[in-house]
């Protein structure tokens, strides 16, 4: 079985302006700038020819480039406990296209709907059920983070190998994006 999901990797600029903002927070595991990526669709568990088979599909998907750009700090919680701090995505018509396309071949690839509502994210930390309360300092000064737009030329699909030392991903496939000239 194979673990996977569909993601923009990032550029290694983007990576190292995120990472400035990567100290000060107790009680939280920051994610390896090599690691950071914008999840697209979590596909989970799948048999190897499945994996291929989603490849192809994956593939077939031609949708424009477009630019990001990143600017300030979300989170996720349970009932005001945060277990995810991220930078926020600016809003972008491209991804949300992508993000509709790729999720509507992976369904016709035989995968379930994704039930929840989209919010494009990039994660620097996972926290162990942190209150609210106790991050909010940090909150506020990584809420300064602004990484001007850059260029995403492809999306791919990625696997995610589960180890005591946090996950490994691998990228499995890279899809290009449809560039016009200026
Ligand atoms: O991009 P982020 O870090 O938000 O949390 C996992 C990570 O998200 C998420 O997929 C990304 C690559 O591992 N993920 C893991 N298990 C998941 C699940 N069961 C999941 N997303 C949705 N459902």
């Amino acid at each position: 079985m194979m673990r996977l999901f569909v993601a923009l990797p990032l550029p290694v600029d983007a990576r190292a302006q995120l990472s400035a903002v990567q100290s000060g927070l107790v009680g939280g595991r920051w994610i390896d700038p090599q690691n950071m990526h914008l999840t697209l669709r979590f596909i989970g568990d799948v048999p190897e020819p499945d994996a291929r088979d989603l490849s192809l599909a994956l593939s077939e998907i031609h949708a424009p480039a477009f630019d990001l750009s990143l600017s300030g700090i979300g989170h996720f919680d349970r009932r005001g406990n945060v277990h995810s701090v991220w930078a926020r995505v600016g809003k972008c018509d491209g991804l949300t296209h992508l993000q509709a396309k790729i999720e509507s071949v992976v369904v016709r690839a035989g995968y379930a709907p994704e039930q929840r509502k989209f919010t494009p994210h990039i994660t620097l930390a996972r926290l162990k059920d942190t209150p609210l309360e106790r991050i909010g300092p940090w909150l506020e000064d990584a809420g300064v983070l602004s990484v001007p737009p850059f260029p995403v030329p492809e999306f791919a699909l990625f696997q995610s190998q589960l180890g005591h030392g946090g996950a490994k991903y691998t990228e499995l496939a890279a899809y290009l994006l449809i560039k016009f000239a200026e």
